[in-house]
């Protein structure tokens, strides 16, 4: 209608709003606030809310108008006072601040939070945790929190305000010396951080690993133990550094650390280690890794590693800086190499020392190669390319192990309670990834994102028609994307793409040109799956959240979970129980070089078994969004939240909560709530009847009522509470109409 406010879509800013001036058919003409007038197309054109207050509303299904640009608006008019969080129903919502907002995390304001109702206080991860926990004691049933969002979104940091919550909550009180369960969960993070985080070009201190924690508590809801799951560590960062990108955090650390540690381990400027200074990013601003070395020793001890443990596994982390600056030169028989001069066999002789090995055992098993055939046992001269390929595989398989060997033993400290009645799960994992270049990692975490967008949409999509079903209530469907077709694509078995990439690399002679030609002929009629136009040997896989082209070139490399045996023997013959007790002897068959261990497919198991535990849980989100790539506070770029908010399934939700029915109680429990409202049910023994009159007398439309159940729209309950408690003469709760118009 000429006069009215309304949103139109704008390339640059995705909705702006303004004045209808004309209507032309499909074409309305619009003016902004700024006296612009624009033209845009009337199919896309949403009513605004004409009564929005300008600090927003603190749950989206209050929206008067619920679509995309009221959806928009009200996220960033709250991020503009420092309201970052909103709920969408029981989904928390979290716009990454970008500064530190202590006022809203500390000790009162978590005791604010305990025991009370989600929805009754200002949106937070504390109203999320408690919520949880209160249903675990409740119904005792096992939760989980998701924790979701793209690359420094702000993941880790809910995920350690949950679990500060939680041990809040689950905590013992008592004051023995013994370190209690959830300190040492809470100290396993700075620990994790230290060894698995690294600065990228999107985030400061970016986690390459995933995490499930899994907190087990008592029948009293005492935390009596924590288990750590950890998915796929990023590899290659060990000794692949873009620039303006870091290394792991404890490589600068190490090198800040005293001066007597500096000197133990042989280090000194990160500038002259090759794995740190292939990039120019070697300090961090608002970091000081010598504080942090302090505090990570200090974590380390909370969590149960001894000084002689925590010494060796320094002593392997500098063992690795002094290996990547070993170079190699052509030896003297063809097609052989050797170290390049006197400051390589230096690095070289360090790394052996810090690795407690044989200096001339750690050369050969860099330069040569031994092949055992079916009569003789070969020893093959490597030349200087391949000497420095073998350095660096050695140097990331050591980082691995050192790494899930840190996770073992957290595990081991904290404890795990096999008698634990239920848990509560938070997941930290990486977000849907895609980038200008993709490979293996991002295939793997993107398939993790495909396996976690069908959980989310099986429970907040699924499970809700089916309740609607079984309580036969009249319900339009509202269509929703499934994509099991895109897992099916993936994972299946045969034939899904990992099945096929592990049947490349048992081919001796596959290359990645073989397996891509493979890929095009097998899904050439697949529609999530195709093959660019300019392209020999990319493919592009239809995402949920949209089309992602992989480059396969190291995939079939990637894939292979495979230690080289001369360096499994070298390090298994360490003098450092630490180093060998890394590499354990292997069983007889997985030592023979033909044989592999496919990385995908232990992926896949992995997060086979992680869905099967948040299947049997019930489960919360938590959806960050990232409101700008500067990493800057106060800056909110909507084309870019938008993307996020569809990609994380956000916009389904709201669409779902809105048009479903998003509250719903028994029978009795409807009525021994609200007789109050029409006191002549109390006599009826029709239920139903006795519901319907209640309904009627409210004054309430667009319920319905389903064989066990009644059914309300968004912001219905809240309406009949407030006439409840007038009547009960308190002071009504303030009531929030609304109205929806579908996305
Ligand atoms: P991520 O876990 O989602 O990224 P982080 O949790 O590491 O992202 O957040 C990135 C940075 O944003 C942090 O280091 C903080 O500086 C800032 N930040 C996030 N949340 C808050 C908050 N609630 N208050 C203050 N600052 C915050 V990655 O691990 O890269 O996917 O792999
Ligand atoms: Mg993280």
């Amino acid at each position: 209608m000429v006069g009215s406010e309304v949103w139109v879509e704008d390339p640059d800013d995705a909705w702006v709003d303004g004045e209808v001036l004309e209507i032309n058919g499909d074409e309305i003409k619009v003016k902004r606030t700024s006296n612009k007038t624009i033209v845009a197309k009337t199919s896309s054109a949403h009513p605004k809310d004409p009564e929005f207050s300008p600090t927003g509303v603190d749950d989206m299904t209050k929206l008067a108008y619920l679509h995309e640009p009221g959806v928009l608006q009200n996220l960033k008019c709250r991020y503009d006072v420092n309201e970052i969080y909103t709920y969408t129903g029981s989904i928390l919502i979290a716009v990454n601040p970008f500064q530190r907002l202590p006022h809203l995390y500390n000790l009162q304001v978590m005791q604010k939070y305990k025991g009370v109702a989600l929805g009754e206080l200002s949106p937070h991860p504390f109203a999320i945790a408690d919520s949880a926990y209160r249903q675990m004691i409740n119904e005792s049933i096992s939760q989980a929190i998701l924790v979701s969002g793209e690359s420094g979104a702000g993941k880790t940091e809910s995920t350690k305000m949950l679990m500060r919550y939680l041990a809040y909550m689950g905590g013992k009180v008592d004051n023995t010396e013994e370190r209690s369960v959830e300190q040492k969960v809470l100290e396993s993070n700075p620990v994790l951080e230290a060894f698995g985080n690294a600065k990228t070009v999107r985030n400061n201190n970016s986690s390459r690993f995933g995490k499930f924690v899994e907190l087990q508590f008592d029948h009293r809801g005492r935390i009596s133990g924590a288990a750590i799951r950890t998915y796929l560590l990023e590899r290659s960062r060990v000794c692949q550094v873009s620039d303006p990108e870091r290394n792991y955090h404890c490589f600068y650390m190490l090198c800040a650390a005293p001066k007597e540690d500096v000197d133990k381990y042989k280090l000194g400027n990160p500038k002259s280690f090759r794995y740190l200074n292939q990039s120019n990013c070697i300090a961090l601003d608002a970091i000081n890794d010598a504080e942090e070395y302090v505090a990570t020793r200090r974590a380390m001890g909370v969590v149960g590693m001894n000084q002689e443990e925590q010494d060796a596994i320094f002593r392997v982390v500098a063992g690795i800086l002094h290996l990547g600056n070993v170079e190699f030169a052509k030896g003297k028989e063809i097609d052989s190499s050797q170290p390049k001069d006197d400051k390589s066999r230096s690095h070289l002789k360090n790394a052996a020392e810090l690795f407690m090995c044989d200096e001339k055992a750690l050369e050969e098993s860099l330069c040569k190669r031994v092949f055992v055939t079916r009569d003789e046992t070969i020893t093959k001269a490597l030349d200087p390319d391949a000497a420095a390929l073998s350095r660096d595989a050695l140097a990331k398989i050591v980082y691995s192990k050192l790494f899930d060997w840190l996770v073992e033993k957290i595990n081991v400290a904290i404890g795990q309670d096999s008698d634990s009645k239920f848990l509560i799960g938070v997941l930290d994992i990486y977000g849907f990834e895609s980038f200008k270049t993709n490979s293996f990692e991002q295939f793997c975490i993107n398939l993790t994102n495909e396996k976690l967008q069908q959980h989310f949409n099986q429970h907040v999509f699924k499970m809700e028609q089916e309740e609607y079903e079984r309580e036969k209530i009249d319900w339009s469907y509202i269509e929703f994307v499934d994509n099991q077709d895109i897992l099916d694509l993936i994972e299946k078995k045969p034939g899904g793409i990992i099945a096929l990439l592990d049947e490349a690399c048992m081919f001796p002679r596959s290359t990645h040109e073989t397996f891509a030609q493979k890929l095009y002929q097998t899904f050439k009629d697949n529609k999530r799956f195709s093959k660019p136009k300019l392209s020999r040997t990319d493919f592009t896989i239809c995402h949920y959240a949209g089309d992602v082209t992989y480059q396969t070139d190291l995939f079939l490399d990637k894939n292979k979970d495979y230690v080289v045996p001369e360096h499994q023997a070298l390090l298994a013959a360490s003098k450092c129980s630490f180093v060998s007790s890394l590499f354990p002897p292997l069983p007889e068959e997985s030592s023979k070089s033909s044989k592999f261990s496919s990385i995908g497919s232990a992926f896949k198991q992995q997060l086979q078994s992680l869905l099967e535990t948040l299947n049997s849980t019930e489960p919360h989100y938590v959806r960050c969004v990232k409101p700008n790539n500067v990493l800057k506070p106060a800056i909110f770029e909507n084309n870019n939240v938008l993307q996020q908010l569809r990609c994380g399934g956000v916009m389904e939700a709201i669409r779902i909560s809105c048009a479903g029915f998003p509250s719903r109680k028994q029978f009795h429990e409807f009525i021994d709530r609200f007789a109050i409202l029409a006191p002549e049910v109390r006599s009826k023994s029709d239920k139903i009847a006795a519901c319907k009159k209640i309904l009627e007398k409210s004054n309430l439309g667009g319920y319905q009522i389903g064989k066990t159940k009644v059914f309300l729209r968004a912001g219905q309950m809240a309406e009949l509470d407030g006439q409840r408690a007038e009547i009960l003469g308190r002071s009504s709760t303030k009531i929030q109409r609304k109205c929806c118009t579908y996305m």
